[in-house]
This record gives structure tokens, sequence and C-alpha cells, in this order.
């Protein structure tokens, strides 16, 4: 993997964050895209002696900004190898008569429709290079339903499909396409974010277990990227052994 170019998405906390410090270790050359500058500087400091290391501080759903960004790449990371489609969110826990319309309209943009404008921007660049492999951060919600998961779970399964829909359409070339599913995970905002900022409802998801850390993830990710050339590893399911898969659900009166 040594000095090839990666992209990571949602890169200033959590799997984004980790990913780049486990990939800078290995000589790959990063373009970290997160809103928060302060945040990507930080990281950009701490990665630069290990690495090469481009920011973008940007919110992906502003497709104008993104785009402008993506064509002024410096001439050492135009050549983008790997794509990590990690910015996505959850927002609110409600049952869906009772969700926030906006928070719906913020999921789908980020975790769907921007995650597709970023890799039609970068799709072509692979093609033509014939190299490469794209890694989309999915969840366990895009194939199991839990309560209050409504559109964030419906968005994730999104990710899977348009992972799998992307394997057939590049079926002979030599891109790679991993869709990567992890279960509860702490050390990211995740559950803040969810929450929207509710610190005592977010420490309550992880009271008492031991969830995924970002790190757990980010080793998978590095584990995906370093297999032999011929080897697609399509999807990986990963979950914290406290956390299992409930089944159907019953209510009585
Ligand atoms: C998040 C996984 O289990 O918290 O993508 O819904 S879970």
């Amino acid at each position: 993997m040594k000095n090839q170019v990666a992209l990571i998405t949602g890169a200033s906390t959590g799997i984004g964050k980790a990913t780049a410090q486990k990939l800078a270790l290995e000589g790959v050359k990063l373009i970290l895209l997160a809103r928060r500058e302060p945040l990507l500087k930080t990281l950009q400091a701490e990665l630069s002696e290990l690495t090469d290391c481009h920011i973008i501080a940007c919110d992906i759903n502003d497709h104008k900004t993104l785009l402008t960004e993506l064509n002024q790449l410096p001439e050492n990371f135009r050549n983008i190898d790997i794509l990590i489609n990690n910015a996505g969110l959850a927002l609110g826990l409600n049952p869906a008569h009772e969700t926030d319309w906006l928070d719906w309209q913020t999921m789908i943009n980020t975790n769907c429709l921007s995650l597709a404008f970023l890799t039609r921007q970068i799709l072509p660049g692979l093609v033509e290079r014939n190299h490469g492999h794209i890694i989309n951060i999915g969840s366990i919600a895009g194939s199991y339903a839990y309560k209050g998961a409504n559109v964030y779970g419906a968005t994730k399964a999104f990710v899977e499909q348009f992972s799998s829909n992307l394997r057939s359409d590049l079926l002979g070339t030599a891109i790679r396409v991993t869709n990567l599913e992890p279960g509860m995970l702490n050390e990211s905002e995740f559950s803040l974010v969810r929450f929207k900022g509710d610190e005592s409802r977010a420490d309550d998801v992880y009271a008492g277990l031991t969830p995924l850390n970002a790190e757990d993830v980010a080793e998978t990710i590095r584990w995906i990227l370093t297999q032999p050339a011929h080897v697609n590893i399509n999807r990986i399911e990963i979950m914290p052994v406290h956390q299992a898969l409930a089944g159907p659900t019953t209510i009585k009166n």
C-alpha cells in the first residue's frame, strides 16, 4: 500500500481518524475530509511525520465546494487509489411517526446522496488506471431491523446494495469494492450525534458493555486492503461480543 493515495471521509474522529492513523503507518498518502478544520489540522500535524497528508475541510453535503476541492488537489494526491466512504450519521431513535423530517433528510443526504456523489467523482480515475479499492462503511443496521433505526437502517441498506451493484459494474476491472458493516462502536461521536449532544443518553448506550473500538474497525480495513489483488472481500459484519441479533420483537396488549 506504500505511496498509494487514500481519500477518507469523516476523517476527524472515530473510524475515519483511526483508519488514517493505521494507513499512515503503512506509508499510505492521505486525503482527510471532514467539516472541522481544527481537528483535521491536529491530525495532519500528527500524521505528517509518517506520510504526506492533505486536508479538505468541507461539509460532504456541499457538493460544489467538494468538487472545487477535488479539482484542485495537489499533484501528488490526484491519483486516488483508495476511497473510504466513512462519513455518515444516525439522528434520533424515535419511532418513525415521531421523527423529525429534517433528520431523515440529513441522513439520506449524507449517508446516501453524498456517498454516491463522491464515489461518482472518483470512479472514472479508478477505472482509467484500472486500479483501486472502495470501502464503504455500512452498518449492521443495513441488514437487521431494530426499533428506531427506521431511515438510518434504510440508508445503510442503500450503501450495502450500492456496494454490490458497483461490484457488478466494475466486473472486468481490477477495482475492488467492500461494504464493511460494524455494529455498536464507542470512541466515535455516533451516539452523541444520534442524541444531539445528550451525553448521558449517549453514555447510557454503552453502560455495562464493551463496544467495538474505532481501532478494531481500522484494523479490519487494513486487513481488507492488504488481501492479494485477486481477492475481493465483499462484505464484513463485525460486532462486539456483547451485541447480538435480537430477532423479531412482539408486544402484547
Ligand atoms: C451503527 C451500528 O448497532 O449502533 O451503525 O446500530 S448500531
